[in-house]
Protein backbone atom coordinates (compact mmCIF):
# COMPACT_ATOMS: atom_id res chain seq x y z
CA UNK A 1 0.00 0.00 0.00
CA UNK A 2 1.18 3.16 -0.73
CA UNK A 3 1.95 6.00 1.65
CA UNK A 4 -1.01 7.20 4.11
CA UNK A 5 -3.17 10.23 2.66
CA UNK A 6 -6.13 9.64 4.68
CA UNK A 7 -6.61 8.76 8.19
CA UNK A 8 -9.35 7.14 9.69
CA UNK A 9 -9.67 6.84 13.10
CA UNK A 10 -12.53 5.88 15.83
CA UNK A 11 -13.16 6.21 19.35
CA UNK A 12 -13.51 2.60 19.97
CA UNK A 13 -12.95 -0.86 18.41
CA UNK A 14 -16.53 -1.13 18.89
CA UNK A 15 -16.81 1.61 15.82
CA UNK A 16 -14.34 -0.65 13.60
CA UNK A 17 -17.09 -2.98 11.59
CA UNK A 18 -18.68 0.53 10.56
CA UNK A 19 -15.38 2.27 9.69
CA UNK A 20 -14.12 -1.04 7.94
CA UNK A 21 -16.65 0.17 4.81
CA UNK A 22 -14.46 3.39 4.70
CA UNK A 23 -11.34 1.52 4.45
CA UNK A 24 -12.55 -0.72 1.72
CA UNK A 25 -13.58 2.36 -0.29
CA UNK A 26 -10.13 3.88 -0.48
CA UNK A 27 -8.70 0.32 -1.10
CA UNK A 28 -10.99 0.61 -4.58
CA UNK A 29 -9.08 3.47 -5.48
CA UNK A 30 -5.90 2.43 -4.52
CA UNK A 31 -5.45 5.13 -2.18
CA UNK A 32 -2.99 4.78 1.26
CA UNK A 33 -4.65 4.74 4.57
CA UNK A 34 -4.14 4.74 8.20
CA UNK A 35 -6.20 3.23 10.69
CA UNK A 36 -6.62 3.71 14.45
CA UNK A 37 -8.72 3.82 17.35
CA UNK A 38 -8.44 6.88 19.59
CA UNK A 39 -10.73 8.88 22.48
CA UNK A 40 -12.01 12.36 22.57
CA UNK A 41 -12.99 11.37 26.20
CA UNK A 42 -10.90 8.20 27.09
CA UNK A 43 -7.58 9.04 25.28
CA UNK A 44 -7.45 13.28 24.99
CA UNK A 45 -3.91 14.08 24.83
CA UNK A 46 -3.17 11.13 22.40
CA UNK A 47 -5.91 12.18 20.59
CA UNK A 48 -4.42 16.02 20.39
CA UNK A 49 -0.94 14.84 19.34
CA UNK A 50 -1.90 12.15 16.56
CA UNK A 51 -4.16 15.51 15.23
CA UNK A 52 -1.35 17.54 15.65
CA UNK A 53 1.31 15.51 13.85
CA UNK A 54 -1.06 14.33 11.02
CA UNK A 55 0.05 16.39 8.64
CA UNK A 56 3.40 16.07 8.56
CA UNK A 57 2.89 12.42 8.13
CA UNK A 58 1.75 13.43 4.93
CA UNK A 59 -2.32 12.92 5.68
CA UNK A 60 -4.60 15.03 3.84
CA UNK A 61 -7.67 13.96 4.72
CA UNK A 62 -8.91 12.72 8.20
CA UNK A 63 -12.01 10.42 8.86
CA UNK A 64 -13.43 10.25 12.12
CA UNK A 65 -16.00 8.04 13.32
CA UNK A 66 -17.64 7.85 16.99
CA UNK A 67 -21.00 7.42 18.73
CA UNK A 68 -23.06 8.52 21.31
CA UNK A 69 -21.06 12.21 22.50
CA UNK A 70 -19.14 11.71 19.67
CA UNK A 71 -16.61 14.87 20.03
CA UNK A 72 -13.73 12.77 18.22
CA UNK A 73 -14.22 14.81 14.98
CA UNK A 74 -14.72 18.39 16.63
CA UNK A 75 -11.71 17.68 18.51
CA UNK A 76 -9.54 16.41 16.47
CA UNK A 77 -10.75 19.56 13.55
CA UNK A 78 -9.34 21.77 16.60
CA UNK A 79 -5.78 20.11 16.34
CA UNK A 80 -5.56 20.62 12.71
CA UNK A 81 -5.88 22.31 9.84
CA UNK A 82 -6.23 19.18 7.25
CA UNK A 83 -9.65 18.71 6.36
CA UNK A 84 -11.81 16.37 8.54
CA UNK A 85 -15.07 14.04 7.62
CA UNK A 86 -17.38 12.87 10.55
CA UNK A 87 -18.88 9.51 10.85
CA UNK A 88 -22.06 9.41 13.09
CA UNK A 89 -21.52 5.78 14.91
CA UNK A 90 -25.27 4.23 15.82
CA UNK A 91 -26.25 4.37 19.35
CA UNK A 92 -28.00 3.64 22.06
CA UNK A 93 -30.16 6.57 20.44
CA UNK A 94 -30.04 5.09 16.79
CA UNK A 95 -27.08 7.52 15.91
CA UNK A 96 -29.15 10.77 16.49
CA UNK A 97 -26.81 11.61 19.44
CA UNK A 98 -23.94 11.06 17.13
CA UNK A 99 -25.23 12.88 14.10
CA UNK A 100 -25.68 15.85 16.21
CA UNK A 101 -22.39 15.94 18.34
CA UNK A 102 -20.56 15.54 14.98
CA UNK A 103 -22.43 17.69 12.97
CA UNK A 104 -23.22 20.79 15.34
CA UNK A 105 -19.74 22.46 15.43
CA UNK A 106 -19.24 26.19 16.53
CA UNK A 107 -18.42 28.67 13.40
CA UNK A 108 -14.67 28.42 13.09
CA UNK A 109 -14.25 24.65 13.54
CA UNK A 110 -15.66 22.90 10.66
CA UNK A 111 -16.53 19.07 10.52
CA UNK A 112 -17.77 17.85 7.27
CA UNK A 113 -20.30 15.15 8.85
CA UNK A 114 -21.71 12.00 6.87
CA UNK A 115 -24.75 10.47 7.35
CA UNK A 116 -24.83 7.34 10.16
CA UNK A 117 -23.61 4.72 10.17
CA UNK A 118 -22.07 2.16 7.15
CA UNK A 119 -23.34 4.59 4.23
CA UNK A 120 -21.56 7.33 6.24
CA UNK A 121 -18.01 5.96 6.57
CA UNK A 122 -18.46 5.09 2.70
CA UNK A 123 -19.08 8.43 1.37
CA UNK A 124 -16.35 9.68 3.78
CA UNK A 125 -14.20 7.60 1.73
CA UNK A 126 -15.33 9.05 -1.66
CA UNK A 127 -15.38 12.28 -0.54
CA UNK A 128 -12.19 11.75 0.59
CA UNK A 129 -11.07 10.72 -2.83
CA UNK A 130 -12.58 13.59 -4.47
CA UNK A 131 -10.85 16.25 -2.36
CA UNK A 132 -7.50 14.31 -2.99
CA UNK A 133 -9.33 13.96 -6.70
CA UNK A 134 -8.40 17.92 -7.21
CA UNK A 135 -5.05 17.31 -6.92
CA UNK A 136 -4.07 14.08 -8.40
CA UNK A 137 -5.44 13.64 -11.67
CA UNK A 138 -4.74 9.49 -10.89
CA UNK A 139 -7.47 9.50 -8.48
CA UNK A 140 -9.33 11.32 -10.49
CA UNK A 141 -9.68 9.02 -13.45
CA UNK A 142 -10.28 6.11 -10.36
CA UNK A 143 -13.03 8.60 -9.55
CA UNK A 144 -14.99 9.12 -12.28
CA UNK A 145 -14.61 5.66 -13.50
CA UNK A 146 -16.20 4.44 -10.41
CA UNK A 147 -19.09 7.19 -10.83
CA UNK A 148 -19.56 5.73 -14.30
CA UNK A 149 -19.66 2.24 -13.43
CA UNK A 150 -21.96 3.31 -10.51
CA UNK A 151 -24.59 4.60 -12.94
CA UNK A 152 -24.33 2.11 -15.66
CA UNK A 153 -25.31 -0.84 -12.92
CA UNK A 154 -28.25 1.55 -12.45
CA UNK A 155 -29.22 1.56 -15.52
CA UNK A 156 -28.99 -2.14 -16.30
CA UNK A 157 -31.25 -3.45 -13.36
CA UNK A 158 -33.83 -5.20 -14.78
CA UNK A 159 -37.32 -6.11 -12.28
CA UNK A 160 -39.09 -8.87 -12.23
CA UNK A 161 -41.94 -8.91 -14.43
C1 LIG B 1 -17.63 6.35 21.60
O1 LIG B 1 -18.42 5.64 22.45
C2 LIG B 1 -17.10 5.35 20.63
O2 LIG B 1 -16.85 5.97 19.41
C3 LIG B 1 -18.18 4.33 20.52
O3 LIG B 1 -19.00 4.54 19.39
C4 LIG B 1 -18.99 4.55 21.78
C5 LIG B 1 -19.02 3.34 22.68
O4 LIG B 1 -17.69 2.93 22.95
P1 LIG B 1 -17.40 1.57 23.72
O5 LIG B 1 -18.03 1.70 25.07
O6 LIG B 1 -18.03 0.46 22.88
O7 LIG B 1 -15.90 1.44 23.77
O8 LIG B 1 -16.58 7.00 22.26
Amino acid sequence: MSKALVSIVMGSDSDLDIMREAAAALEGFGIGYEIDVTSAHRSPERTAEYAQKAASRGVRVIIAGAGGAAHLAGVIAAHTWLPVLGVPIQSKLHGLDSLLSTAQMPGGIPVGTLAIGEAGAKNAALLATAILATSDETIRQKLEDFRRKQSEAVLAVKLPK
